[in-house]
């Protein structure tokens, strides 16, 4: 009988360390896309990738684990790497929409390297490696951000628009209320830099977000050109 119990008990507490395990770590996602022309207009300026210049849209920043209380988890797992040929299928999708423009120029490498490892492997309880990556690039396409604004009369023209007006457009076609982060360029102008949207843990529905990020935009923004 008392066996029984203890292998019982052992048994009871082994399962309950694989959920612990097995159960998502975190709160929601930020998927952070960033305005290519508002990195490149910076006193630091910007380095093309070596593939050329991107084209004239958002693109991916990245996919971030987020506790609620608007802390996050990082480098969550040293011995997953970035690791190529998981993602190979990727790649050209990858480079269009995920291009890294830090300089020296790149390839893109260091950039999804260090995306994985420090947010990536914090959510490897519920994405491997080509989902996680697989996740934001379809991501991108539910959140097209540039046809959103333009369809409110939204152009990336240098002009200066209301960040009201920037945040009601992109609520409008995507259906949630994004967060926006601004930048200054050299003439210390604000401008319209990153948009995060908020994800469900299982990467797959954007949500409202929990918490938005602390806007320090002026309530006229630039949208300058690329
Ligand atoms: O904001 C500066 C950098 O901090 C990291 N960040 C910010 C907000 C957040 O919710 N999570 C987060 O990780 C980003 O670091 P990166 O991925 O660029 O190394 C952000 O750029």
């Amino acid at each position: 009988m008392k066996s029984n119990f203890s292998l019982l008990s052992k048994l009871l507490i082994l399962q309950y360390l694989s959920v612990l395990c097995l159960s998502q770590d975190f709160d929601f996602f930020y998927f952070v896309q960033q305005w290519p022309g508002a990195y490149c207009d910076t006193k630091q300026s910007c380095c093309y990738p070596k593939t050329g210049k991107p084209t004239a849209d958002f693109s991916i920043h990245g996919l971030w684990p987020n506790y609620k209380d608007g802390s996050w988890p990082s480098n969550c797992d040293p011995d997953s790497v970035f690791d190529k040929s998981q993602v190979s299928d990727l790649i050209s999708n990858m480079e269009k929409n995920w291009p890294s423009l830090s300089c020296p120029s790149s390839n893109g490498m260091r950039f999804w390297s260090h995306e994985w490892e420090k947010h990536g492997t914090c959510a490897e309880s519920e994405l491997d490696q080509h989902e996680y990556f697989e996740t934001a690039l379809k991501l991108k396409q539910k959140a097209n951000l540039l046809k959103a604004l333009k369809d409110a009369g939204i152009e990336p023209d240098d002009e200066f628009y209301s960040l009201e007006s920037i945040s009601d457009a992109i609520k409008e076609g995507t259906g949630f209320t994004p967060g926006i982060e601004c930048n200054k360029d050299s003439a210390h102008n604000s401008q319209l830099y990153q948009v995060y949207m908020c994800v469900d843990t299982s990467g797959s529905d954007l949500i409202e977000c929990p918490l938005l990020p602390k806007s320090k935009c002026g309530s006229q923004i630039q949208f300058p050109k690329f």
